[in-house]
């Protein structure tokens, strides 16, 4: 692989002077590499961008649980499917904001807001923007999730202040429609063009452990890759696999094809965080320390996701001393 350095020349069309032009080919063939050529190439291009040994975190609330109207198969708050989470009402900005100062208080940078919606309602926008304004106040980086967003909307909670919007592309295009059928793959592209046309940092990634192939998680890194500008962050999921939703029962997949996922979209990615995200309690420290190695460099932190749990905080402390990691600060 070229090294990023050498494809900024006069010859590259594209001014931040990463590619955007990956083809589905290319890809594979990095999915294809030994695994140590891989994790080399991917740790090599990944020192050049940041210090390997610092972690970003993340430490999300779900400010409105439950009762989504969406039929995501992998999601245990779609209305649809039969499961523990019980809906809620959107959260007070008092109580988010406790959860904010709480996370902050714990090391983390970023306060992610996850809201159970298609798509945000007028009558929830100016709390909504009331939470973005006091996680900012406190000096901590917002990012929100409510689903899709028009520019009108995208254009509000850029005024609010909101520094990132995550909305994930989830898989391939092909595989996308085994997933969800209530919006298009193109939907999520639109609102993703409506993020960054408002100016606000892009985070998308996706799910791996669907029981999807090679070639779709290719299809979603390709994705990715070539949007118009590289997402800021990008949150590789591994499947949580809750009971009562379709893919509850979905065959494990091979752990080191999940490294190969991460690794990958730091090769196509170089300047990105990629962000080792759900899944990491079915995971061991060994595990871990490998998709830190193939370029990870952001995770979830906190006991809870969103609705199923994550490892404890001391866990991960723990973790990060014995491979001598230390959290990057705001
Ligand atoms: N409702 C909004 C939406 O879907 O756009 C925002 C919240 S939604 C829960 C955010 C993302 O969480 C999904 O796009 C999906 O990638 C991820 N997610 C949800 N359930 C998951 C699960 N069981 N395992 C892994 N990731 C999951
Ligand atoms: C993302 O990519 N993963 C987070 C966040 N963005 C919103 C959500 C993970 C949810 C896992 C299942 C749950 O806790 O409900
Ligand atoms: Fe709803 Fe988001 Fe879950 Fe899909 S992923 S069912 S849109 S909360």
């Amino acid at each position: 692989m070229p090294a990023q350095s050498e494809q900024i020349s006069v010859s590259n069309p594209y001014p931040d002077g990463f590619r955007h032009n990956w083809t589905k080919r290319e890809i594979l063939e990095f999915f294809d590499l030994p695994m140590m050529d891989l994790l080399f190439q991917a740790q090599t291009l990944h020192r050049k961008y940041f210090n390997p040994n610092k972690v970003q975190l993340s430490q999300l609330c779900s400010i409105k649980t439950g009762g989504c109207p969406e039929d995501c198969k992998y999601c245990p708050q779609s209305s649809r499917y039969t499961t523990d989470v019980e809906a809620e009402r959107l959260m007070a900005v008092e109580k988010v904001l406790e959860g904010a100062r709480n996370a902050k208080a714990n090391g983390a940078t970023r306060y992610c807001m996850g809201a159970a919606w298609r798509s945000p309602k007028g009558r929830d926008m100016a709390a909504v923007c009331d939470m973005i304004k006091g996680v900012r106040d406190l000096g901590l980086e917002s990012c929100m999730t409510l689903g899709m967003l028009d520019e009108q909307q995208a254009a509000t909670l850029k005024q609010a202040g909101l520094d990132y919007y995550n909305h994930n592309v989830d898989s391939s295009p092909e595989y996308y429609k085994e997933i969800i059928t209530t919006r298009t793959y193109q939907d999520r592209l639109d609102t993703l063009e409506n993020v960054r046309g408002a100016g606000i940092n892009v985070c998308s990634g996706g799910i791996v452990g669907m029981g999807e192939s090679k070639a779709d998680r290719a299809g979603m890194l390709q994705t990715l890759a070539n949007l118009p500008e590289h997402p800021g962050s990008v949150p590789i999921n591994m499947l949580v696999q809750v009971e009562g939703t379709p893919l509850y029962g979905e065959g494990q997949m091979d752990p080191f094809d999940f490294i190969r996922t991460i690794a990958v979209a730091r090769l196509l990615m170089p300047a990105s965080y990629v962000r080792l995200s759900a899944g990491r309690e079915a995971m061991n420290d060994e595990m871990q320390a490998l998709c830190f190695m193939a370029g990870a460099n952001s995770i979830f932190y906190g006991e809870k996701l969103l609705t199923t749990t994550n490892p404890m905080q001391n866990t991960d402390l723990d973790l990060f001393a014995r491979l001598g990691i230390s959290p990057e600060s705001a």
